[in-house]
């Protein structure tokens, strides 16, 4: 038995074979399983399933599917060794990060548990006599979720707990990169329903249920009518056509798109501490989170110093099999982002880009057919098209800056909005890049680069990352349908802004 069917079958993912869907590792392009993919005629079904389900959940009291959540986090934690090796084995992430991923999930059940006696609204005080005025989050219906291939499990379960806390079935359809880390989930998600059954709870049939397949699922999905809400991560050429289909049916859509995400160092800043944290956010995951450190802007007075000491660190970065505990650089997740990474570090340098360090493949024994890319530094005269653009690849370009000011307009002077940061001792500095006249992002950071997220804040971005807010903070209100509740305990009827209407 190889490693790779140990890993399959220790997520009880045996058998996986004649399906038409062909999954590939990326730690070496082998096959490893054949997945049967629905098609966009069972849409239909599905929907009318999760209504059903929806019907039955958004009367159970929702500190009662809390517990469904909390059982939900305590199999993650059971499967988490598992389950973080699967999503090395089908992603490509190292096995740290692979980890890293399930107590993501483990970590949103927490707080979804907590929220599940909270879900708070307002009491208003009323114009009339005799009237109170209060605001009510009631459950919203079914939940598309539609998830990347770089966060196979962690993205669904920021949407999947908070909906279900929320009242809400759901539906979810994996990158079909990633259909088996997403079939392994539902599997833990069933354990955790059949505990909770067993305590004496109602819980309806495909409460959460999967769609594996191509686009046009995806589609049949968006388009549909009784899916009130769309929460959808991925490209934003994928968002902008999500966000175009859900409008045009006055459907709700949370978008979590492409981000182009900048560190500004500046004179005052710890340079030791900024180097590890680069290293951390541009190279971590092989450059594909979100999140990933795309632009170094640093300024000129300490630009020699930081880039020589990261061109050195590069230099003897761990490429390798994401399965060998020792590697920090992962592969790409397939022969065609590693051509996007090709293109755009030749685009960079028709565009006057000096490539530093990195940028080919590399060899890693026994996975030739894994496309392992040597992470690369490119210093950039300006901020050319290739460096507005987002590449999914471990490319980070490197530009100066004399003045403040003009460092903030270069970091928001890009179509994408999702995460920034600031590396100072300077307080001013750090206060100015946190106000309404620095950053533009929906996360900004000061001495932390822009990847790995806690989950009680609420994550995304403005501009073509989408606008969408997930996991923490008051995000569960995305999840809910809000009511503006008006009571009258006195005889009389009296009518808002002083209006008679006596007959
Ligand atoms: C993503 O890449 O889609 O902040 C999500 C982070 C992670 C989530 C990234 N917690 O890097």
């Amino acid at each position: 038995m190889t490693d790779f069917q140990k890993i399959l079958s220790d997520n009880d993912l045996e058998n996986l074979r004649n399906g038409d869907l062909k999954v590939f590792t990326p730690v070496d392009g082998s096959l490893i399983a054949e997945v049967q993919q629905d098609s966009a005629s069972d849409v239909d079904q599905v929907v009318a399933n999760s209504k059903t389900a929806f019907d039955a959940w958004k009367v159970t009291p929702a500190p009662v599917r809390g517990e469904l959540v909390r059982l939900l986090g305590e199999e993650l934690r059971a499967a988490k060794d598992s389950l973080g090796e699967l999503v090395t084995l089908e992603c490509g992430k190292i096995l740290s990060e692979g980890l890293g991923e399930v107590q993501e999930m483990i970590d949103i059940c927490d707080f979804a548990v907590g929220l599940s006696r909270q879900l708070y609204g307002l009491t208003i005080s009323s114009e009339r006599p005799g009237h109170h005025m209060r605001e009510m989050w009631q459950p919203l219906g079914p939940v598309a979720v539609i998830t990347a291939f770089n966060f196979p499990v962690a993205v669904w379960s920021w949407n999947a707990a908070i909906a279900l806390v929320c009242g809400d079935s759901v539906i979810w359809k994996p990158s079909e990169k990633t259909p088996l880390t997403a079939m392994a989930c539902v599997k833990i998600f069933e354990k955790a329903v059949a505990r909770f059954k067993a305590d004496g709870n109602e819980c309806p049939d495909n409460l959460v249920q999967l769609l594996i397949g191509q686009a046009d699922v995806g589609q049949a999905l968006t388009d549909h009518h009784d899916i009130p809400l769309v929460s959808a991560t991925g490209s934003t050429r994928m968002g902008k056509a999500v966000g175009e289909q859900v409008a045009k049916r006055m459907g709700r859509s949370l978008l979590e798109l492409g981000g182009n995400n900048a560190m500004i160092v500046a004179p005052s800043a710890d340079l030791e501490m900024t180097k590890r944290a680069v290293l951390f956010s541009a190279v971590g995951t092989a450059g594909q989170r979100c999140t990933t450190l795309r632009r170094l802007i640093v300024h000129e007075s300490v630009k020699d110093e930081l880039v020589s000491s990261l061109v050195s660190a590069y230099g003897s970065l761990k490429v390798g099999s994401p399965l060998d505990g020792e590697t920090l650089v992962g592969p790409l997740i397939d022969e065609d982002s590693f051509n996007n990474m090709q293109q755009a570090l030749n685009n960079a340098k028709e565009q006057g880009g000096d490539i530093l360090v990195g940028g080919g493949r590399s060899n890693v024994d026994g996975c030739d057919e894994g496309y392992y890319a040597a992470p690369s530094i490119v210093d950039m005269p300006e901020q050319s098209a290739v460096v507005e653009t987002e590449t999914f690849a471990p490319i980070l370009y490197v530009m100066t800056y004399r003045d403040l000011d003009d460092a903030i307009a270069l970091q928001n002077n890009v179509p994408q909005g999702l995460s920034s940061c600031i590396f100072t001792t300077d307080i001013r500095e750090a206060e100015y890049f946190l106000s309404s006249a620095g950053s533009d992002c929906g996360i900004a950071n000061v001495n932390i680069g822009p990847s790995g997220a806690e989950i009680g804040g609420a994550f995304g971005g403005e501009k073509e990352t989408g606008g969408g807010r997930e996991s923490g903070s008051d995000s569960w209100k995305a999840y809910m349908r809000r009511q503006t509740q008006t009571v009258n305990y006195s005889t009389e009827l009296p009518l808002a802004q002083g209006v008679t209407f006596d007959v």
